[in-house]
């Protein structure tokens, strides 16, 4: 069908941004859009389920699935998050395959999502991401071993901490893409609601603060989310938010020697979302244990693709 932008050269698609846990996807994403969409920490599985973000350029509009890294799943839980992020290879048009440049070799997770995008036969980008972690042999070396491998269409070595690095990736990715119409209004960058971003903002500050098994069993719900007047008539955001643990001893880890833990995680997230919402915000959050969620289907049915 030939739509207006067609005719003028205009181009749009769903990229799908994969690889291994931590090896750096949401920060691609984030540094692509601009903004802080998905949670980044240093830890095995930040990302949860597949986030949205649309970048509208000049002639063409190009709509990341940041997804959840791909990993040996051990609940309920992580076998969604794995299923949703090989989900999105079969609906995309073309796939961000991140790989580490720290690696020597075909490591067996990247091995496994080969296959698939074998499989799928899909147009696929590969980046050799964390290349400030490297010298330049290994980068060369490692660009040698995945050409072998698949054809694809390139293969750009970057950080994801330098923008110039992933602005060369926007222009291979709209060289490879079709001509077609916009798909989302150009003011959007997510598909995101405050709600989502506001649990996120929370969740991340809960990652990177609390150690061990905890964090990854944490899950936040946002039950308030209202702005109003105070009575010197600014704006202010009340936000209510409850964190949901796996057990009892990780309620009382989250809530610390004398609240300090959850005073924290407040105090961070707040910051945060202050700046996201433009105004002052006033967060209160409460843990509650919800035993095994992890593997209870009606929770994790809320991470499933929709
Ligand atoms: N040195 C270095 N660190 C990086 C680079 N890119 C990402 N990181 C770090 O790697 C860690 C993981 O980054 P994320 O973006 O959360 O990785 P991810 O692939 O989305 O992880 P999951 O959501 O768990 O699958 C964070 O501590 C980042 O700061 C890079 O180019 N160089
Ligand atoms: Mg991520």
């Amino acid at each position: 069908m030939e739509t207006e932008q067609n005719k003028n050269n205009f181009k749009s698609g769903f990229v799908s941004i994969v690889g291994r846990t931590n090896v750096g996807k949401s920060s691609i994403l984030n540094n692509l859009v601009g903004q802080k969409i998905a949670s980044v920490v240093n830890k095995p599985q930040t990302t949860r389920t597949a986030i949205r973000a649309i970048i509208n350029r000049e002639n063409s509009q190009i709509i990341f699935i940041d997804t959840p890294g791909i990993h040996k799943p051990k609940t309920k839980l992580g076998d969604t998050m794995v299923e949703t992020a090989f989900g999105t290879i079969g609906d995309v048009d073309l796939i961000l395959f991140v790989v580490e440049a720290t690696s020597e070799e075909i490591g067996k997770g990247d091995r496994i999502i080969l296959e698939k995008i074998k499989e799928s036969n899909k147009k696929t980008i590969l980046i050799i991401n964390k290349i400030d972690l490297v010298n330049r042999e290994q980068i060369a070396k490692l660009i040698e071993t995945y050409k072998d491998e698949y054809n694809f269409e390139a293969i750009i070595p970057i950080s994801a901490l330098k923008k110039c690095d992933v602005e060369i990736i926007l222009e291979e990715i709209e060289k490879k893409l079709n001509y077609g119409p916009a798909y989302y209004s150009k003011e959007d960058f997510t598909d995101q609601t405050l709600r989502d971003l506001a649990s996120e903002t929370i969740r991340e500050k809960a990652l990177k603060l609390l150690k061990d098994e905890v964090p990854h069993g944490i899950f936040v719900e946002i039950e308030k989310m209202k702005r109003r007047k105070t009575m010197e008539n600014e704006p202010i955001f009340n936000i209510e938010a409850t964190i949901y643990c796996l057990k009892d001893s990780h309620k009382g880890i989250i809530i610390g020697k004398n609240g300090l833990m959850l005073k924290k995680i407040g105090m961070y997230a707040r910051q945060d979302l202050e700046k996201m919402l433009e105004t002052k915000v006033n967060l209160k959050i409460w843990v509650k244990v919800k035993e095994d969620w992890v593997n209870n289907d009606n929770f994790v049915k809320k991470f499933k693709m929709e």
